[in-house]
């Protein structure tokens, strides 16, 4: 049985009854605007999504009443502060069932924790004919950094490909893993999309090469219950802002025993344990990997927005987001000119679609007039919309606080669209 449908079997009954996304919604201040003075309507949650109350309520507790350098001041507020910032990454070891805290390495979010990565144990481990797998469906934050790798050091970067529907082609993927494997970087959830991969399986096949895995888990975070352990990835990075935490705030999780190899990406303060002109010597994870004064508020922020995650039933949030999807999957299918581009079977609460004869950023710009915020253009993703064959897609993303009458909201602004264009 797949993920989703395992939710959905045990949850949806009880999302059904028990999703209060009105109550959800108070949680939100931001939602309470108009926009071209009719009420906001948020679905650009893939690309940032909205902070809850108590969120900010404890950045403002950290500003007002703790702010200071963390790990290197004896005094109250740096102790304070360092508590805090400590005391997020033990949030985020348990929301993720990390082993130890230390294997959490806070980042400015994904795009950081990839290049972490790449560069810490990719350029230590891939040499010349070497090779790197990623998928069809990354986001350039996992496609950049690998081909880079493979420039510098002389190795190829191999991509698994994807059916018509945005699924992922694993024999073509089994057929690719060999002896010069040295890493493969794989999405758990696309954001252009919403495919969820079989991460998984994806992982085990690697570890039969004795490959480490890589999962860019930016939107998988957000829409399934991760549990690092229990998927045995290698590493593990996602972002705060996609999780109802500030800017700034993310982590990549990696296996104690790879972080420890690893070459440190930035040197500083904070990662050091000795300095002489002669030689350095790097102090322990997770400081070796966090040089300089990090995002502190923010990461602070993170462990709010976990707290936040716990106290309003994850499962239950998941299943709500598969009943939206499917709302509105089938109300955009049954509009005459309107596509759906991507159609995996498992997919996470991101609908990505083109009006014939429409561009994506006139969609866009008349939606917004609508009050409705979606993202037009390529989702940093433009190896899938050459897969499809467009030059951009509409993309409405949903969270748990969005509701089926926005869906409805969408859908007669989309038929405005073509009323316009028409
Ligand atoms: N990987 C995936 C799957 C993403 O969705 C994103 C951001 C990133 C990596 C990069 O994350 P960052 O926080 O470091 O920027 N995705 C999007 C999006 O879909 N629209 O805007 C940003």
């Amino acid at each position: 049985m797949s993920v989703t449908e395992k939710i959905l079997e045990t949850e949806r009954p009880k999302a059904e009854l028990e999703w209060n996304v009105e109550r959800i919604r108070e949680d939100f201040p931001v939602l309470r605007q108009t926009v071209n003075g009719k009420p906001l309507v948020y679905l650009d949650n893939a690309a940032s999504s909205q902070v809850p109350q108590i969120v900010i309520d404890r950045g403002s507790v950290y500003l007002e009443q703790e702010h200071s350098n963390i790990h290197r001041g004896v005094h109250y507020l740096s102790q304070k502060a360092t508590t805090a910032y400590e005391g997020a990454r033990e949030k985020v070891k348990r929301f993720i069932n990390a082993r130890e805290a230390r294997e959490c390495i806070f980042v400015r979010g994904t795009t950081e924790g990839i290049n972490l990565v790449m560069y810490g144990y990719g350029r230590k481990s891939v040499g010349e004919g070497d090779e790197v797998i990623i998928s069809a469906m990354e986001h350039h934050a996992n496609i950049v950094p690998w081909q880079m790798l493979c420039e510098e050091k002389g190795a190829r970067l191999r991509v698994i490909p994807m059916n018509d529907a945005g699924e992922l082609l694993l024999d073509e993927y089994d057929a690719l893993l060999n002896e010069r494997t040295k890493i493969v970087a794989v999405a758990h959830i696309s954001n252009s999309i919403g495919t969820i991969n079989p991460i998984k399986e994806i992982i085990d096949s690697a570890h039969k090469y004795g490959v480490p895995v890589l999962v860019d888990g930016a939107q998988g975070i957000v829409h399934l219950p991760v549990d690092v352990q229990d998927l045995d990835c290698d590493f593990y990075a996602f972002s705060g802002h996609k999780m109802f935490a500030p800017t700034g705030s993310g982590v990549v999780y990696g296996k104690a025993e790879l972080l420890e190899k690893m070459n440190p990406f930035q040197g500083g303060g904070d990662m050091i344990r000795t300095v002489t002109f002669e030689k350095t010597t790097y102090a322990g994870l997770p400081n070796k990997l966090e040089a300089g004064t990090p995002a502190i508020a923010s990461q602070i922020g993170l462990g709010a927005a976990i707290d936040y995650l716990n106290g309003i039933g994850r499962e239950r949030a998941v299943a709500y987001e598969q009943e939206l999807l499917l709302y509105a999957t089938e109300r955009l299918s049954a509009i005459e000119g309107v596509r759906i581009i991507g159609t995996a079977r498992e997919k996470a609460s991101v609908l990505s679609f083109i009006v014939e004869n429409v561009h994506p950023h006139d969609i866009g710009t008349i939606l917004d007039q609508e009050g409705i915020a979606v993202r037009a253009g390529h989702h940093c993703a433009q190896p899938v919309m050459q897969r499809f064959k467009v030059p951009a897609t509409a993309r409405a993303s949903f969270a748990f606080y969005n509701t089926k009458q926005e869906v409805d909201t969408l859908v007669r602004a989309i038929e405005k669209v073509i009323e316009v264009f028409s």
